[in-house]
């Protein structure tokens, strides 16, 4: 009796002992928003398997819906992944929370040129630490708009701001961004003009540009282009350049017959750094840091880099890459790209409510 009671009592034990940890893992959790293609799926299952914080991940394909969220407050997240001209006013409204270094200490591998760069939009990095930087441009299937555009090279705005180019690709399909900083500022820089200009007038004259697009294009969305593209429902997308060669990837691997190319115009496009923050009323902290802290090691951004094709700013993951990616200027802009490249800043209260009432009439005509 006593003896079948000890072993009772050791085995009650033993699965104390053993049910603990995971009932202690389970308790911890990470609620992460990033834009939707935009990670390796593995590295959420590893970061879960090595630190017991399970992550909870949901997606998104644009700013707006980001910022609504957040200036609601009580989001719930911990994690999220603003471009940096929005951070920069969402610091300002005081939706974030400084980041605490000492439990980043893998932001030492962060490249200070990218650091600097997004240092102009969060003075002193103390809100955030950057995740992917990449170009806006233009994805089209080589083979249906050569057809099209005959010997006219698509290395050029005018491949989609000449309405006689843009008419004759209107046939199979052309999708645009939805988002309306983007578009704005290509447009003024295609007419030569401020890409950051604020001015009411300025931003009428990109409008009238964007407008007369309207009737080529088939859908403004910021995601669905992909699998459009890579699916041969549609020829031509403005879109980011991650996007354009997972497009190019999942052609290959569908063995479609699909074949996808990505350029930066020559006039020079908008380059954008998406960043992780942390919101002030996020529930799980310390889960935040470890998250953020575990995409900052160079073989899991490395990895990351290698499913999305976006290009990452630690320094240490670009040898880990394959070549065609980490030598790939469209990807990783050679300083010959760099110098075509601007970036823009956020657009005060006033200029927002004029380009997203001149980007309602742009998408819908009225
Ligand atoms: C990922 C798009 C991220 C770039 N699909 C836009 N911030």
């Amino acid at each position: 009796m006593t003896k079948n009671l000890g072993g009772l009592l050791c085995a009650i034990l033993i699965g104390f002992m053993t049910a603990t940890p995971s009932a202690r893992a389970a308790d911890r959790v990470v609620h992460v928003y990033n834009w939707s293609d935009y990670i390796d799926a593995k590295a959420l299952d590893e970061f879960t398997r090595e630190t017991g914080i399970k992550v909870v991940y949901d997606t998104y394909d644009s700013n707006e819906i980001l910022e609504t969220k957040l200036l609601a407050g009580r989001t719930g997240y911990d994690v999220v992944v603003p471009s940096a001209t929005f951070l920069q006013r969402q610091i300002q409204a005081g939706v974030y929370q400084p980041l605490d270094m000492s439990k980043l200490p893998n932001a030492k591998n962060l490249w200070p040129e990218v650091m600097k760069r997004l240092a102009v939009y969060d003075p002193g990095n103390r809100f955030a630490v950057n995740y992917m930087w990449f170009t806006t441009g233009i994805a089209f299937n080589i083979e249906k708009v050569r057809q099209r555009l005959g010997k006219t090279a698509v290395d050029s705005w005018d491949a989609v701001f000449k309405p006689e180019n843009l008419k004759r690709v209107a046939d199979c399909g052309v999708y645009v961004l939805d988002s309306p900083e983007d578009m704005f500022a290509i447009a003024l820089r295609y007419m030569a003009m401020n890409p950051d200009s604020k001015k009411p007038e300025d931003i009428r004259k990109a409008a009238g540009l964007l407008a007369q697009m309207r009737a080529n294009v088939k859908k403004y969305h910021s995601s669905e282009y992909i699998n459009a593209l890579a699916n041969g429902d549609i020829c031509m997308a403005i879109g980011w350049a991650g996007d354009a060669f997972q497009a190019r990837n999942r052609a290959l691997e569908a063995k479609n017959d699909v074949a996808i190319a990505y350029v930066i115009p020559k006039e020079g496009t908008l380059m954008s750094l998406d960043s992780f923050a942390i919101p002030k009323d996020a529930p799980h902290v310390a889960e935040a840091h470890a998250f953020i802290d575990f995409m900052l090691r160079p073989e899991i951004a490395a990895r990351n880099t290698s499913v999305t094709n976006f290009a990452n700013s630690v320094t240490e993951s670009k040898q880990l890459l394959d070549k065609s990616v980490a030598d790939n200027p469209a990807i990783y802009p050679d300083a010959g790209t760099m110098a075509r490249l601007f970036t823009v800043s956020p657009y005060d209260a006033q200029t927002q409510r004029l380009v997203t009432r001149e980007w309602t009439r742009v998408k819908t005509g009225k």
